[in-house]
């Protein structure tokens, strides 16, 4: 059975993910939370493997169904090895980006089935979903104008700006289908902003403990 706390970040590029990630990370601790971090696609090695599959440019061009069977591929991995056994340790785990994203980007972005999508979640996640998702939300522009200025883009951040628009607006959407899990912080204020917003959602689920 879990007893720890699972804890998503999502959001579009460059709204500060990594960044903020950190930031949750230092602010579970200080309150005495042994909180790990991890992310998606990824966190096992098998599923780093996968992620370089999904993110690399290759001269085979990816279906979209290979994508999507490949990300959760690397979700199974990534739930067995790494995420189930420090849950049900008492361990919270704190993760950038899970199964939202795969509705927004292989769902909303690339135009798929979402009930596809909900098979496979039930199949490889059982009953698992978020206790918390942080949503950080921006204009496309603002994450694109962020990200590129990290210089060599992966073969999601080429695409064109209504993909992105699409998985946006998707996040959105998930968010206002899920009000009591989610929560959604302006990604586009100072990061100090953000950062004192995600504080006090932590603050009230530490308090909710
Ligand atoms: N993917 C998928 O298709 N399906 C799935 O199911 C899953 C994933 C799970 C993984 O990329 C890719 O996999 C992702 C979707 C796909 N698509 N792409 N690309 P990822 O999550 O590892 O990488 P990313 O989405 O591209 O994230 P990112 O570009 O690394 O951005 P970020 O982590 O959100 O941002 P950051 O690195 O923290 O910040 C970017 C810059 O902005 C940095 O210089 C910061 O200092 C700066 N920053 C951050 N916040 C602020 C504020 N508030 N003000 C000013 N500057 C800021």
């Amino acid at each position: 059975m879990k007893t720890g706390k699972f804890i998503t970040l999502e959001g579009g590029e460059g709204v500060g993910k990594s960044t903020n990630l950190q930031f949750i990370q230092q602010y579970l601790q200080t309150q005495g939370v042994d909180v790990c971090l991890t992310r998606e696609p990824g966190g096992t090695p098998l599923a780093e493997r996968i992620r370089n599959l999904l993110l690399d440019h290759d001269q085979e061009s990816m279906t979209p169904q290979a994508e999507l069977l490949l990300v959760f591929a690397a979700r199974a991995q990534h739930l067995h090895h790494f995420i189930l056994p420090r849950l049900r340790q008492g361990q919270w785990v704190l993760c950038d980006r899970f199964t939202d994203a795969t509705y927004a980007y292989q769902g909303a972005g690339r135009q798929m089935d979402s009930a596809s999508i909900a098979w496979l979640e039930n199949t490889v996640q059982a009953d698992l979903r978020p206790d918390l998702t942080v949503l950080l939300d921006a204009p496309v522009a603002v994450g694109m104008q962020r990200a590129q200025k990290r210089g060599e883009l992966d073969r999601f951040e080429t695409e064109r700006s209504d993909f992105f628009e699409r998985v946006r607006n998707s996040y959105l959407q998930q968010a206002q289908a899920h009000p009591q899990r989610y929560r959604v912080v302006d990604a586009s204020q100072p990061l100090a902003a953000v950062q004192a917003q995600i504080a006090l959602i932590l603050d009230t689920l530490l308090q909710a403990q």
